[in-house]
């Protein structure tokens, strides 16, 4: 697949090439993230995917979200990765054996993980309806809405473990930045020996540079943690008294209440009644305030459940609140100041893109996935945010640093936060979505 286009100015070219990597990673009624590294279909992945889907091929806009959902549990949880039973077992890793969905109570008949994603759906099939309501728009909205709505009660119900109306994640994988600096506290107390990894034969880094990439110790510790949710069934009832990893995730949390907000305009396409949702999505808002903003540092920083206390990293996770429009103006505010600090760089004219983590921290690592380089999605959210909250100038700094990233260096998975050079997969589903939406 091309990787390059003509240059920064070259738009034609680099929508062409965003078109041209989407045909090539759809498979049968979803879209690959990689068709190297990622072969199955992910579940924010789709998310982001249907965005740019609707730009361009609106009917796969929708079967991206509706073959998603087909893989939806009976409790209403939305798997992070729905496993192609077409491809062989090992083709990615862990694969379909050491999920063992199928042995769980409510697992769909095709094999998928156990864990979630942020639930970035709601607001996708709102923005896919917006910008491509015809001919199936509506009915689509219709076939969803009850299927997003039973995601959120999984979520409200079975993961708010503390009990305080937010959702914890039990895995870092939940959170979609998987080896962030964020979870490094929560993670160290999870027992687990690197060297369990040599029974297993890790899949990602014979595509992507190790060096990239979370080690041996992370995986061992991921799969400790995969292994005690999955051997009770992956029930969520007890979390609290047994489970190695609980936290309260700030943009895990504002996805939850950006997807009231969108479920509420959708209920109101639709004729239900949009009241319900508005009231939840203030009554998450209020909880994100009350537990996760720290005055002390004017960001939003994660939970620990089980150490009882705020995570002190300060990574890009923090400023996504932004995406709800309900925020209120105090912590809009000091979001804006940490996005512009010499953390994070956002500017109306950008000379870095927008790192993962905060650049100024003596663990920032530029190469190394969530821990320092840049991605699109997260962008993509934060430039919603400060489009919310009044700030267009820097919206569109932080968009035009985006534009250039994929205009100099392809549609790749993470960008050098420095340099900008392209880092992991060359043809990588979000960034050619996000890039069509941006474009748009
Ligand atoms: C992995 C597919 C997924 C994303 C996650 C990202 C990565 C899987 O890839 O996780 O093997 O590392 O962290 O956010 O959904 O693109």
């Amino acid at each position: 697949a091309p990787t390059r286009t003509g240059g920064p100015g070259d738009l034609a070219g680099l929508r062409h090439l965003a078109v041209t990597i989407l045909d090539a990673n759809w498979e049968d009624d979803h879209t690959v993230p990689s068709r190297t590294l990622y072969p199955h279909q992910w579940s924010w992945d789709s998310a982001f995917i249907a965005v740019g889907l609707a730009h361009v091929r609106p009917e796969r806009a929708w079967q991206e979200l509706a073959s998603l959902f087909r893989a939806q549990w009976a409790d209403g949880r939305v798997p992070h990765i729905v496993f192609n039973p077409a491809l062989r077992v090992g083709a990615y890793f862990p694969g379909p054996d050491l999920w063992r969905s199928t042995d769980a109570q409510g697992a769909p008949a095709v094999h998928t993980s156990g864990l979630v994603q942020p639930p970035v759906h709601a607001l996708a099939a709102l923005l896919a309806y917006r910008r491509a309501p015809e001919p199936v728009g509506l009915a689509a909205l219709h076939q969803l809405y009850p299927a997003l709505v039973a995601q959120q009660r999984y979520l409200a119900d079975r993961r708010d473990v503390a009990g305080d109306g937010l959702v914890c994640i039990v895995h870092p994988w939940e959170s979609g930045l998987d080896n962030s600096p964020a979870w490094d506290d929560p993670m160290a107390a999870v027992p687990a020996a690197a060297s369990v990894m040599r029974a297993y034969r890790r899949h990602d880094t014979a595509h992507a540079d190790a060096a990239h990439r979370p080690t041996d110790l992370d995986y061992a510790r991921y799969l400790a943690i995969v292994a005690a949710y999955r051997d009770r069934g992956y029930d969520d009832r007890g979390l609290a008294d047994r489970h190695p990893f609980l936290v309260e995730c700030p943009l895990f949390n504002a996805a939850f209440g950006a997807a009231e907000h969108a479920l509420a305009e959708i209920a109101a396409l639709i004729g239900a009644d949009p009241g319900p949702h508005r009231a939840r999505a203030a009554q998450i808002t209020e909880a994100l305030v009350r537990r996760l903003y720290d005055p002390a540092t004017g960001t939003f920083q994660p939970g620990d459940v089980r150490a009882g206390r705020l995570l002190g990293a300060r990574t890009v996770l923090g400023l996504t609140p932004l995406i709800l429009p309900d925020l209120p103006t105090r912590q809009a505010d000091t979001l804006v100041v940490e996005a512009r600090s010499a953390r994070f760089g956002v500017a109306a004219r950008m000379d870095r893109p927008l790192p993962s983590h905060d650049r100024t921290a003596p663990d920032f690592e530029p190469l190394r996935y969530w821990r320092g380089p840049s991605w699109l999605n997260i962008g993509w959210l934060v430039r919603r945010g400060l489009l919310a909250h009044g700030h267009p100038e820097l919206a569109a700094g932080l968009r035009r640093s985006m534009i250039g990233l994929v205009a100099g260096a392809g549609c790749h998975e993470y960008f050098h936060p420095d340099t900008g050079a392209g880092l992991g997969s060359a043809a990588f589903g979000w960034t050619a979505a996000l890039v069509l939406d941006l474009l748009a």
